[in-house]
């Protein structure tokens, strides 16, 4: 081999290095999950929700596109936002669409299934009761105050990252 086809490999081996290492480290840099939280449930509860704050403190525009949690503690997960549901009864209570449920105690909300939570580059994204969450369903126990389980949350890039979700009687 040339001098020069030396170079010229040692530097494509270098820019290949810089692009792994850039890219392994994409979640955790500027992307970070906080104070996630668990409802506590009733004994009999089939149902549960996880809050936490999607922080993005970088400048791309980032995603969560799924969430999982072992079959210790519920067997499916779905990331959810809760909506108003409309009263003026111009008949699209009911479009077909799928997903709709009420939740437990709070007849006026309805929620739904998305596909992913966005952040925004730079901002915040609170999931809070009444708003975005994570569902668990077909809960394997009930979620008890100060236990804590883990979740596994998968983000655009196809990176993931697993928090502990603390379970409190007031999120
Ligand atoms: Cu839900």
């Amino acid at each position: 081999m040339s001098p020069t086809l030396l170079r010229r490999a040692a530097l494509v081996t270098c820019i290949a290095l810089i692009v792994t290492a850039c890219g392994s480290n994409a979640s955790a840099e500027g992307l970070s999950i906080e104070d996630p939280r668990a409802r506590s449930t009733a004994p009999t509860a089939e149902r549960g929700a996880v809050y936490f704050d999607l922080v993005n403190s970088s400048d791309e525009d980032r995603s969560v596109v799924s969430a999982s949690v072992g079959g210790d503690v519920a067997g499916v997960v779905e990331l959810h936002e809760t909506i108003a549901a409309e009263g003026h009864g111009d008949g699209d209570m009911d479009d077909g669409e799928g997903g709709m449920d009420s939740m437990d105690g709070m007849a006026a909300m309805q929620m739904r299934e998305v596909a992913q939570i966005d952040a925004v580059a730079g901002e915040t994204v609170a999931l809070e009761p009444g708003g975005l969450h994570v569902m668990l369903f077909e809960l394997a126990g009930p979620l008890e105050a100060g236990a804590t389980f883990e979740l596994t949350l998968a983000f655009d890039d196809g990176s993931e990252e697993t928090v502990n979700v603390e379970v409190r009687d007031e999120v």
